[in-house]
């Protein structure tokens, strides 16, 4: 059955009262357009619910009038996947977490606190922060992506070799399903095992399962004192061989990115700053360790005792020069996005293919894009790099392919941490094979059934 349009901007009008039904254009705009300036749609409306039962009451709606949900958060997504569709044949409705912002107390006792899922990642940290505790999870988006949306995509960022993915951070989940049920597991018992763990399945699951409303998470120590490294070092095998060496020797580790100097001066060109050593090299590792007590001579030590690994090094424990390291890090993915509309690929790779994969992916873009500009970034640890390709035009993919089709080809995976999108769906199953997406399917459609949640999104359209 199917509302007439008027039919179901009243049905969400009542669900979240009018002044939450957004349908003017100039202030649907910013919810319709992704981070990345290449994907857009037009929405019926832009709803922001308040509260786990009007999200519920937004799901019956848009069920009564065969339109499909389109879950956003701080829509800072990389792969298309928190904004409308270009073409839908049903009316697409955003529904906006970014009101569900309850911060509970901190649970001292457990070392855990219950969130509501429109929680900025910087709000997190400081409210865990002001508790005496860290969150595991930090990434750069970290002013504007929410819980939510960091759980429905598994964000990684910084220091996964530390404390893991998004995932890895949840002990219990309160979500809504597309018929407007409501999953509730919250009480946040580390060890549960009373059957399938739902937590985990909608980690990851980009929204298309159901949208998360609340998250119990586990916080981290607050380490008082940190320290960063920026070395200078030859090339990727280095990178990795160093990234290794510093796993196994260095306790105190919270992170370890890669990039290279054509990054590097691009940031310094984009955002100003000095040039971090006399001499120009040709990669750099950022390494970052932190503890309760000061972690810059054990840095230091690994670093001497790798030699020629290191070209330069320049440490930092003061907060201005941490931050002026990091910035160079940090500051690439707007400063390629100051370019143009970028080529955003996010794989992973084995520890052992990655250096060959850094050149033998060069070559390959140059083969099928000649002319283009490739960087290279990512953490370290992980094998987790990001390419931002700028050169041909967002709708050709020949670029996409050759990097995704290499990346199968050494054994990697076409997306680390951003998720499918709308972006990978075309190379899912050549990554995860026929069964996997089957069974994927299958969860989808259990969960799903009308397919009003995200539709396109991880598996394409037929
Ligand atoms: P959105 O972009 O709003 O949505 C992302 C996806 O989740 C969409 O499919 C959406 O439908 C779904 N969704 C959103 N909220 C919910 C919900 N409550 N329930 C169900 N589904 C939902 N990512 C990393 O992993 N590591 C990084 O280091 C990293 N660095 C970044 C740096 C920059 C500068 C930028 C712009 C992005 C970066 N990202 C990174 C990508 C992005 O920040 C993450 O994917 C983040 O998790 C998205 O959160 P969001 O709230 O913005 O979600
Ligand atoms: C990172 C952010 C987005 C990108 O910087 O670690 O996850 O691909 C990425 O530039
Ligand atoms: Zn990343």
């Amino acid at each position: 059955m199917s509302l007439e349009p008027a039919a179901l901007l009243d049905a969400l009008r009542s669900a979240v009262g009018p002044a939450q039904v957004l349908t003017d254009p100039d202030l649907r705009a910013s919810y319709e357009s992704d981070w990345t300036r290449r994907w857009q749609g037009e929405a019926a409306a832009v709803v922001r619910p308040g509260s786990t039962e009007e999200v519920a009451a937004v799901f019956r709606a848009c069920v009564a009038a065969g339109a499909v949900v389109v879950p956003q958060g701080g829509n800072t997504g990389l792969v298309g996947g928190s904004v409308p569709r270009a073409v839908s044949w049903k009316p697409q409705v955003v529904l906006s977490t970014l009101r569900l912002r309850d911060l509970e107390e901190v649970d001292p006792l457990a070392g855990e606190v219950t969130v509501g899922a429109g929680v900025t990642l910087a709000a997190l940290h400081a409210h865990a922060g002001a508790a005496g505790y860290g969150f595991g999870v930090d990434l750069a988006a970290r002013d504007s992506a929410t819980v939510g949306g960091m759980i429905a995509t598994n964000a990684g960022g910084i220091h996964v070799l530390r404390h893991g993915m998004m995932r890895a951070q949840l002990v219990g989940i309160e979500a809504v399903l597309a018929d407007g049920t409501v999953l509730r597991r919250l009480p946040g018992l580390v060890k549960d095992n009373t059957g399938y763990n739902l937590a985990s399945l909608l980690a990851g699951s980009e929204g298309t399962l159901a949208v998360v409303t609340r998250a119990r998470l586990r916080l981290t120590p607050l380490l008082a004192r940190r320290v960063v490294a920026l070395l200078g070092i030859a090339n990727s095998s280095d990178a990795v061989e160093l990234a290794g060496e510093l796993q196994r020797k260095l306790p105190s580790l919270s992170a370890v990115e890669l990039f290279f100097d054509d990054g590097l001066q691009l940031v310094l060109e984009h955002a100003g700053g000095e040039p971090p050593f006399r001499e120009v090299h040709p990669a750099y590792l950022l390494v970052e360790a932190e503890a309760a007590e000061d972690p810059t001579h054990a840095l230091a030590a690994v670093v001497q005792a790798a030699g020629d690994l290191v070209r330069d090094a320049v440490l930092a424990s003061d907060q201005a020069g941490r931050e002026r390291l990091w910035r160079l890090r940090e500051r690439h993915t707007e400063a390629i996005s100051a370019l143009g509309v970028a080529h955003k690929l996010d794989v992973g790779l084995p520890a052992a293919a990655l250096a060959a994969f850094v050149g033998a992916v060069r070559q390959r873009v140059e083969r099928v894009a000649p002319g283009s500009r490739t960087f290279i970034y990512g953490h370290a640890c992980e094998g987790n790099l990001h390419l931002g390709i700028i050169g041909p035009p967002p709708d050709d993919e020949t670029v996409d392919d050759a990097v995704l089709r290499l990346t199968i080809e050494m054994g990697g995976t076409v997306s680390a941490e951003h998720g499918i999108g709308i972006a990978k769906t075309a190379w899912l199953e050549a990554d995860r094979g026929a069964a996997d997406v089957a069974a994927m399917r299958a969860i989808k459609s259990a969960l799903d059934p009308h397919g009003i949640l995200n539709p396109g999104v991880l598996f394409a359209l037929s």
